[in-house]
């Protein structure tokens, strides 16, 4: 569409034609070392009549904001949100606007290339050199079919993390199956967010992320979520903080620092390090004891004179539960000894502070309970967030208004080719025959989705099998797994295929680089990660050709399927190319138009996005109803809920989930927790084993402006680092002024962090933000074996150098917050 057809404010169309542009350039000159930036011609294009606006998703988080991507003479020279879509509703964060550096990043790989030299690490140079496609494709074709050939295709692993839908990472499932291994595509849950999944799973049935109603909300609980720094969806947390503030929504927030959340919320409750669950029980006895739990959702005593009181036990038939399970007996094993005072005990957070929070949270409604990887991220972290969910449960938030629900399917379509029909005997035969080499999913991780940060470990010990051939799509465990130099010695004598399109760690151990498209330049779709419940989906078009000889990831699969033996290639015949998976995904809309109009692929490209409000099911007052098209008026069965909603074996909300109580679970929990097996199903207090062996606990969360480990050479990024941590250019790591002073440590000095598994080196920043027995060194930073502008910025390594790699047992999420450390001056 041409920029000056396209409904463009006056505003808009100013920044993009240079207004600002010529402002920002001007800025970043003043910046030292950044000015080459200037000559870059990607910065420089003006909006002139040929501009041209194509709709994409943005990369840089999980969030999926919608985007506008501004493209004269064949240039990108600027991003906005794109107003049509909701959840970015024509705003970004900050990291939003800085594609075209990803895009123009001077040190991307300009082609497929072949190691030459045979010895691998960090200070090795691979001796890149560049190959056609054609030679690319056909030496890994070649490998895989002769592993096949010695019935061996398992040890093919492809390890994944950020991935959109069924034009990438959806192609591995088939592609696995096809080919004969469980391992392609482990994807990255274990060292990301499964934590919190694995809780809901357990007791509400729903193996997700949340959608929130925040705008409805009038008491806001943060355990541990970096709403304003990190927490999904980013950019539309900001928007609706906004919202919340002006309207006077109470926010809660419980950190183990003062973090930008912490620090704008009305109230903050600093925790010692994976004790939230602590903070969570106290809150539910507070709000039982108080009578202020939602009689309508949770139910009531059967006599009007019967009440919680602390130390007792209630007599089960008493009490008439509507949409949870098991309250009386989670009261007698658990809640009823959890008081505030016990709490502080623990957290350290005074009694008198639990108990106002909750009776605010059990006073106001609606009320949410929000938590993510901070009480998570511990071994004890699913019963740390079992306790937290367990509050929106006893507040009837689950599916309310100003509550929280689950997303939506959309009603994209998929291309109608059968895979079944495409397994030959050996593909069959080797269904199930061996476990995925992370071992998820087995005997030995029951409950858990993946466990990537093992497969270097397993590929080291053998156990189940060594790897032949690893290929990484959009993931760097490298340098964002736990333990990570393991990965290192694992890779020596592996074959390895990166897919970067520009220098990582992992492609410093490639034997191939087969280079992406950057987000920028590809055609792909996704559905969106869970917003406001109701469906949408989202396309991301090429805003500029291909700058260089790369190959958007999902093409490269397919094109690998076409080059395999048999039926096979047949399948990837029939598949043709992502164009294909698009169109068929597009093609869904045909039959239920967007409430934008969207219905075909057309239609689709020019809007960006496809959604249809309202979320079709409402909880009011105990009674679950489903949208009539004007209102909520059908009322559902037990049965619909069940299917529907709460999804458990019950249909409740169970306090005590059957889906820990099982044989195989439960004693795979007593097994790792040494929990009592009467106690397994409940939420309550275990206790968070540290592991590291230091004195301090590290604590790394992600910041505004880190995208993951892919921001690192952008060098915008550094300019705008981190305001909190008082630097452009580097990150520091913040320790309390007392215990700085005991080891002789003054700011801005030198130190070095080590525990068990490592060391690394980077500055401090002496500060009361930390409490006294806590360091704070975000993930950023520490990148070897990336861009110019990723290395030599203060943090001698990955931050993962001194964390080691040790899980919470229930959804496999990597520990990271348990770790302890040594500090000492260098
Ligand atoms: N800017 C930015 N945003 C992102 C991403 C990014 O890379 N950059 N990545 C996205 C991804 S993949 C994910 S999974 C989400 C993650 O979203 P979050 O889970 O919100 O992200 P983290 O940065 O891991 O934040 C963890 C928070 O928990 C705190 N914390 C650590 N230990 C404890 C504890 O024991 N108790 C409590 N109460 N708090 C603790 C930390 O101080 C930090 O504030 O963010 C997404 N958004
Ligand atoms: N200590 C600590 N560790 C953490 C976290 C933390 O808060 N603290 N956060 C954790 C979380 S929540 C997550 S999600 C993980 C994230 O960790 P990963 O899943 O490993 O993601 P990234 O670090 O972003 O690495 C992605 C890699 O993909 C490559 N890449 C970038 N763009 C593209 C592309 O367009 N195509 C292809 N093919 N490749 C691309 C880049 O080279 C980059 O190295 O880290 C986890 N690790
Ligand atoms: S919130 Fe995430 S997806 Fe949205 S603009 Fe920021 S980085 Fe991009
Ligand atoms: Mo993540």
């Amino acid at each position: 569409m041409n920029v000056l057809q396209n409904k463009l404010n006056r505003r808009r169309f100013l920044q993009a034609s240079g207004a600002a542009g010529a402002a920002g350039v001007a800025g970043l000159n003043a910046i030292p070392g950044i000015s080459t930036l200037e000559a870059s011609p990607g910065t420089r294009a003006r909006a002139t009549s040929d501009t041209v606006v194509t709709k994409s998703v943005c990369q840089q988080c999980s969030t999926r904001c919608g985007l506008d991507v501004y493209t004269t003479n064949g240039r990108v020279h600027a991003i906005y949100g794109n107003p049509d879509a909701p959840l970015s509703n024509g705003k970004l964060c900050p990291k939003g606007h800085l594609g075209p550096y990803i895009l123009y990043d001077a040190d991307r790989f300009k082609g497929p290339m072949k190691r030459t030299n045979p010895k691998k690490g960090r200070n090795e140079d691979p001796g890149f050199v560049p190959i056609s496609w054609d030679e690319a494709l056909d030496t890994v074709a070649a490998r895989l079919t002769a592993l096949r050939e010695r019935n061996e295709s398992h040890r093919f692993v492809v390890a994944y993390g950020r991935g959109w839908g069924p034009a990438d990472a959806g192609l591995f499932g088939t592609w696995g199956r096809l080919y004969g291994s469980s391992s392609i595509g482990i994807g990255h849950s274990s060292i990301c967010a499964d934590g919190s999944k694995k809780v809901k799973r357990a007791m509400d049935g729903n193996d997700s992320y949340n959608s929130y109603d925040y705008e409805n909300c009038n008491c806001l609980l943060i355990f541990g979520a970096g709403f304003l720094e990190s927490f999904r969806p980013y950019n539309a947390n900001m928007q609706m903080w906004g919202r919340m503030r002006s309207k006077g929504t109470r926010i809660t927030m419980v950190d183990v620092r003062n973090s930008v959340t912490a620090a704008a919320a009305d109230r903050k409750l600093i925790v010692s390090p994976g004790t939230d669950g602590a903070i969570a029980l106290a809150i539910a006895h507070v709000i039982l004891t108080e009578g202020l739990w939602d009689r309508p959702f949770v139910g009531d005593f059967t006599r009007s004179r019967l009440r919680f009181e602390t130390g007792k036990p209630i007599d089960p038939d008493t009490f008439s539960e509507n949409w949870v399970k098991d309250l009386p007996a989670w009261w007698n094993t658990t809640l009823k000894d959890a008081t505030p005072a016990w709490a502080e005990g623990i957290t350290g957070v005074p009694a008198e502070k639990i108990v106002a929070t909750a009776k605010e949270f059990g006073s106001t409604r609606p009320a949410i309970a929000v938590f993510e990887r901070g009480p998570t991220a511990h071994t004890n972290g699913a019963y740390n967030g079992m306790a937290i969910h367990a509050l929106n449960a006893l507040v009837g938030s689950m599916f309310a208004k100003g509550g929280l629900s689950y997303q939506m399917g959309s009603s994209a379509g998929s291309l109608p080719i059968n895979p079944d029909d495409y397994m030959d005997d050996y593909a069959r035969e080797m269904e199930g025959k061996y476990p995925r080499i992370d071992m998820a999913r087995t005997d030995a991780w029951p409950m858990t989705s993946n466990m990537i940060q093992d497969i270097a470990k397993n590929h080291l010990t053998g156990s189940p099998y060594k790897m032949d051939t690893i290929m990484f799509y959009t993931v760097g465990p490298i340098y964002s797994g736990p333990d990570c130099t393991v990965w290192e010695e694992a890779l020596q004598d592996v074959f390895v295929i990166d897919t970067s399109p520009s220098p990582q760690e992992s492609a410093q151990f490639a034997d191939l680089i087969l280079p992406d498209h950057t987000y920028l330049e590809r055609l792909e779709v996704a559905n969106t990660y869970p917003f406001q419940g109701y469906p949408m989906s989202m396309i991301r078009e090429p805003a500029v050709k291909p700058l260089y000889d790369t190959m958007q990831f999902g093409n490269i699969m397919i094109e690998l399927g076409k080059r395999m033996p048999g039926p096979m290639a047949d399948y990837y015949q029939q598949v043709g190319s992502v164009e294909n998976v698009v169109a068929a995904f597009a093609a869904g809309f045909e039959n239920d138009p967007g409430d934008n109009g969207v219905n075909d692929l057309a239609s689709f490209k020019e809007k960006g996005v496809w959604y249809k409000t309202p979320y079709l099911w409402r909880q009011i007052d105990g009674e679950f109803y489903e949208w009539d098209g004007h209102r909520y008026s059908i009322r559902m069965s037990e049965d619909d809920v069940k299917a529907k909603l709460l999804k458990t074996p019950s249909g409740k909300f169970e306090f005590q989930p059957a889906w820990f109580t099982n044989e195989k679970h439960a004693a795979h929990i007593q097994k790792h927790l040494g929990i009592p097996r009467d106690m397994i199903g409940f939420p309550h207090y275990v206790e968070p084993q540290y592991q590291g062996g230091g004195d301090l606990h590290l604590i790394s969360p992600k910041l505004p402006l880190s995208a993951e480990g892919r921001s690192a050479n952008l060098p915008h990024t550094h300019a705008v680092w981190q305001p909190t941590q008082g630097g452009t250019d580097t990150v520091y790591m913040e320790i309390h002024p007392q215990a700085a002073a005991a080891r002789g440590i003054k700011d801005r000095d030198r130190v070095r962090i080590s525990s068990s598994v490592g060391a690394i080196e980077c500055f401090a920043s002496v500060s009361g933000g930390v409490p006294k027995d806590t360091v704070v060194l975000p993930l950023a930073h520490g990148h070897w074996g990336s861009g110019r502008w990723a290395q030599n910025k203060g943090v001698s390594g990955s931050v993962n150098e001194v964390i080691p790699n040790v899980v919470e047992p229930v959804s496999g999420l990597v520990a990271f917050s348990a770790a302890k450390v040594f500090v000492e001056k260098v």
